[in-house]
């Protein structure tokens, strides 16, 4: 977005935010502004304040099975919150629903997700699936779809759902299976690890690069009308798949590392994903770059050179106690 001449602003929730730092030491162009998708006062003045052309709402607990622990909380920031967003724009644009929409309004994009396919009705999944999330998480990420599409319905908002399938990048947080797998396999190829314990092998998931689905969110915003589109790969691997290909990778077996632990299975599994994003290839000619073999293989470079720098690197059972 900066490449492309944007001026990019993050909202930052919380005092002494440490990704504050770490956002400005890596991008200094971007600016920051207060509030909290639990605060719609505030939610209000930085909509106010920027007067943004387009807003990325991106802000979630993004971790599913968090959402168990804390269902009410993750109902409140990933449901509840793009509520909150919306109305800051509406308020801010003045949208009535009785009034004419204004001209140059603000744009609002929501990141919906494929875990609101859960048990899936049908494969692969489209825009037209029917929803039947499988979990807190999934079930707000279901409303936040359904009251973006009614802001747009009623007041002429311009607002759209991506709802994208797991996206992954040597970015991804060390909690989620990617790059759970990819730290593991480069601190026991380095020999700081043995064992890595994962829960579901038999998950299947429709993985991509995130600087892919990036690439699509932006596309969308572009459109004249305001349309929702899944994004995805179509293409399906299995966890045991991203770990063998993972461990491949450096010369080793992953039948000697990869050991279970049924603490990690979720009370409610969403067994297999896989995206049609037939819709999104035609309209936006949106077409993934990377194939999920390559991106395994460059998180585990990634990681294999950021142990080698820091040999304490963390393991990711010690940094996110999952
Ligand atoms: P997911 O991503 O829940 O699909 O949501 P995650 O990487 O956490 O899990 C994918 C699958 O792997 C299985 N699994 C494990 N998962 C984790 N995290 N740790 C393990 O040890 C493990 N073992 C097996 C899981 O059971 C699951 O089936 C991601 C998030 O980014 C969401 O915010 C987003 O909405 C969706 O992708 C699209």
């Amino acid at each position: 977005m900066i490449a492309e001449g944007y001026q990019v602003w993050g909202l930052v929730r919380g005092q002494a935010n440490p990704r504050r730092r770490w956002v400005s030491r890596r991008l200094s162009e971007i600016r920051f502004v207060d509030g909290d998708l639990m605060d719609q006062g505030s939610l209000v003045s930085a909509i106010d304040t920027i007067q943004p052309d387009e807003v990325y709402n991106l802000g979630a607990i993004s971790f599913v099975p968090m959402s168990w622990q804390q269902a009410e909380l993750v109902t409140e920031v990933n449901g509840m919150g793009v509520l909150r967003m919306l109305e800051a724009i509406r308020m801010v644009s003045g949208l009535s629903g009785s009034t004419p929409v204004p001209s140059g309004q603000t744009r609002f994009y929501q990141a919906s997700s494929s875990e609101m396919f859960g048990k899936v009705a049908e494969s692969p999944q489209s825009e037209s699936t029917v929803f039947h999330p499988r979990s807190p998480y999934g079930a707000a990420k279901a409303y936040g779809h359904y009251i973006t599409r009614n802001y747009r319905e009623s007041y002429g908002l311009y607002g759209i759902s991506g709802i994208l399938f797991n996206h992954e990048s040597p970015r991804r947080g060390t909690e989620f299976v990617t790059r759970k797998i990819s730290l593991a396999v480069a601190r026991i190829k380095l020999g700081h690890q043995d064992k890595l314990y994962l829960g579901n092998l038999d998950a299947v998931r429709d993985w991509g690069f995130a600087g892919d689905y990036v690439r699509a969110m932006h596309l969308m915003l572009q459109e004249d009308e305001p349309v929702d589109y899944v994004i995805g790969t179509g293409r399906t691997h299995s966890i045991r798949d991203a770990a063998r290909i993972a461990f491949e990778h450096v010369g080793l077996d992953w039948e000697q590392h990869v050991a279970i632990d049924p603490a990690l299975v979720r009370p409610a599994e969403v067994e297999t994903l896989c995206a049609d994003a037939g819709n999104a290839r035609r309209a936006l000619g949106w077409a993934p770059s990377v194939e999920f073999p390559d991106l395994m293989r460059m998180m585990v470079d990634s990681d294999l050179r950021s142990v080698s720098r820091e040999s304490r690197y963390e393991s990711p059972e010690l940094v996110a106690g999952w």
